[in-house]
């Protein structure tokens, strides 16, 4: 559905702004550079509007943050016409949504459908962006955007016999618009995330068999999914601008109050009634049980045995049971919800299998081998995530000034460096949508993107009113955010993980936090000082 005439390479168009993704991002930033008057293009490589609901179809794809939450809050009218239908939004309906918006907002008309950003290298004579796409042509823009998202670059291990497999195999995050046909076939998931644990109960009610090949077992905890009542609707509805204040100056975007009791303060009774009132109302809400359960690990440990408790009860087989217990500190790899996850294990037709005990050596023409057996298989599955943060915007060959990468840059020491997540120095006129060493994939993205935008759409408009052509983060300024945004991860248990939050998933990435956890409510509060000082840490031509 390309509504745009693509650009000839030789017609060198100029735009205020080239932003790249049309998900939740692009498309509110979009809406905001429009209506202040900005010429505006946007890059999408899919044919449609939705990001990362466009790409991940995978079977029981569904947003784990409730729907009445996983909202755009700009608009209130726009709130009150779209009605969720269940607790949590399946992906189906999450692109409906988006859809909607791109309609209710005419802004299909400013995107470039099926077009690939390749390359953006700043031009210091011009102070401009040129942005170069994957069908050759160029275009120059002052502000560059990307609105990539945190999770849109694929990570499929590099196994040796990919290219031999005589089945069909599928990334849950690219996964074909047509539905994947499981019946009567063997079926191998490789990944216990979020999308494994989510497709896995799914894929083995079709399949004749399935094989889940899982690296580290992980807490998964019910998410109780029921769909939402009119009563209920209308009451959002009518809170509207509450919730909206309350996600905004909350610590992680949702309108939950974290208590203010250690667990290790109150007695074994009470503590274990906490968890199981969060086990049985479901959702993402085990850390806000008590306050310390992510700076102390006696306390957290407390929470992964119930956890673990919980999975020995509803899994029969003993032996499957113990292979399904996870052990690293709950929640510093990302907490999961599920759909009848551990009870799949009591099947027939699936088989679990510990790849940490037997690795995966190849990729064979009829399926996979461990060291120690072959796994005849007619689909493969990878739910093996993501390069996270980084990834999405490494893919495209970013050149600020003198000719520096961003690849280089940040390959430079063992972190990434940005001002506020949002800039980093020697990238004049830059802007990334919950880039790193921001709250991002920590918080409701929903939420996050709207400060981001907002924030950068106010910068715009502050330059423009005063006559600037650029902005850049001071060096120093970086190093102090980065500096601030490690120290506050590492007063946590969340660094002491290998997850996909550090990096530690992908091989040849260097190891950092870029996730900022000093709550997206102070960190609203900081964005807006900075702008207010007249957007100190800055340099303003
Ligand atoms: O990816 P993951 P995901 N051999 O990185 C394993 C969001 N999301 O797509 O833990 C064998 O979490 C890897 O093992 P290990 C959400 O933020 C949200 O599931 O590295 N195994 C792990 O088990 C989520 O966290 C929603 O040892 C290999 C799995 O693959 C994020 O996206 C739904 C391997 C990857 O898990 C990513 O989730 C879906 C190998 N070579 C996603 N390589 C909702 O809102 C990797 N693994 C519900």
């Amino acid at each position: 559905m390309t509504t745009l005439q693509k650009k000839d390479a030789n017609q060198l168009v100029t735009y205020d702004a080239v932003i790249v993704g049309a998900g939740f991002a692009g498309l509110y930033m979009l809406n905001r550079l429009r209506e202040a008057g900005l010429s505006t293009l946007v890059y999408e490589a899919g044919d449609g509007v939705g990001g990362v609901w466009y790409w991940n179809r995978y079977p029981g794809a569904r947003c784990d943050s409730e729907s009445i939450y996983y909202n755009y809050t700009f608009s209130e009218e726009l709130y009150q016409e779209w009605t969720w239908s269940s607790r949590y939004p399946g992906q189906p309906e999450i692109l409906q949504y988006l859809n909607f918006v791109a309609d209710k907002f005419d802004l299909r008309r400013d995107i470039q459908f099926e077009t690939r950003v390749v390359s953006a290298h700043y031009d210091e004579t011009q102070t401009k962006w040129c942005i170069q796409t994957d069908d050759g042509a160029s275009v120059w823009a002052t502000y560059f955007i990307s609105a990539v998202g945190c999770l849109s670059a694929a990570n499929v291990p590099k196994l040796k016999g990919i290219e031999s497999f005589q089945g069909e195999w599928y990334h849950t995050g690219n996964w074909p618009h047509e539905k994947v046909e499981f019946t009567g076939k063997r079926v191998g998931v490789i990944g216990t995330g979020s999308s494994g644990i989510q497709s896995i109960p799914v894929i083995a009610e079709e399949a004749a068999h399935l094989m889940v090949f899982q690296r580290t077992p992980q807490y998964s905890s019910p998410a109780r999914n029921h769909d939402l009542d009119e009563e209920y609707v209308q009451s959002a509805k009518q809170r509207f601008q509450e919730i909206k204040q309350a996600m905004r100056e909350s610590a992680i975007g949702f309108p939950i109050k974290r208590s203010e009791q250690s667990a290790l303060e109150v007695t074994e009774e009470e503590r274990q009634q906490a968890y199981e009132s969060a086990w049985q109302k479901g959702g993402l809400i085990f850390t806000s049980t008590f306050q310390d359960l992510m700076v102390n690990g006696e306390a957290n440990d407390t929470l992964c045995e119930f956890i673990r408790t919980k999975i020995k009860e509803t899994v029969q087989d003993e032996k499957i049971a113990e292979m399904l217990l996870p052990s690293y500190y709950f929640a510093t790899k990302r907490p999961v919800l599920d759909t009848h996850y551990f009870e799949t294990f009591n099947r027939d037709n699936v088989t679990l299998v510990n790849v940490r005990k037997e690795p995966i050596i190849e990729i064979t023409p009829k399926g996979l081998r461990t060291e120690e057996a072959e796994y005849e298989l007619d689909i493969l599955v990878f739910a093996t995530g993501y390069d996270a943060m980084t990834g999405p915007l490494l893919k495209m060959d970013i050149r600020g000034k003198n000719g520096l990468s961003l690849k280089e840059k940040w390959a430079e020491g063992a972190r990434v460096k940005t001002y506020l997540g949002i800039t980093t120095a020697g990238f004049p006129n830059m802007f990334m949508i919950t880039g790193p060493e921001s709250p991002s994939v920590l918080s409701n993205m929903p939420v996050s993107i709207e400060q981001h935008v907002e924030w950068i759409a106010d910068c715009i408009q502050y330059l423009r009113d005063h006559g600037k052509d650029c902005i850049e983060p001071k060096s120093d300024a970086e190093e102090a955010w980065s500096k601030h945004c490690w120290d506050v991860a590492d007063s946590t248990l969340f660094t002491k993980a290998e997850s996909w939050y550090t990096g530690a998933n992908i091989k040849e990435k260097p190891v950092g936090f870029p996730i900022y956890l000093g709550g997206v409510g102070n960190y609203r509060q900081i964005c807006t000082d900075i702008a207010a000082k007249g957007y100190e840490g800055f340099t303003l031509q």
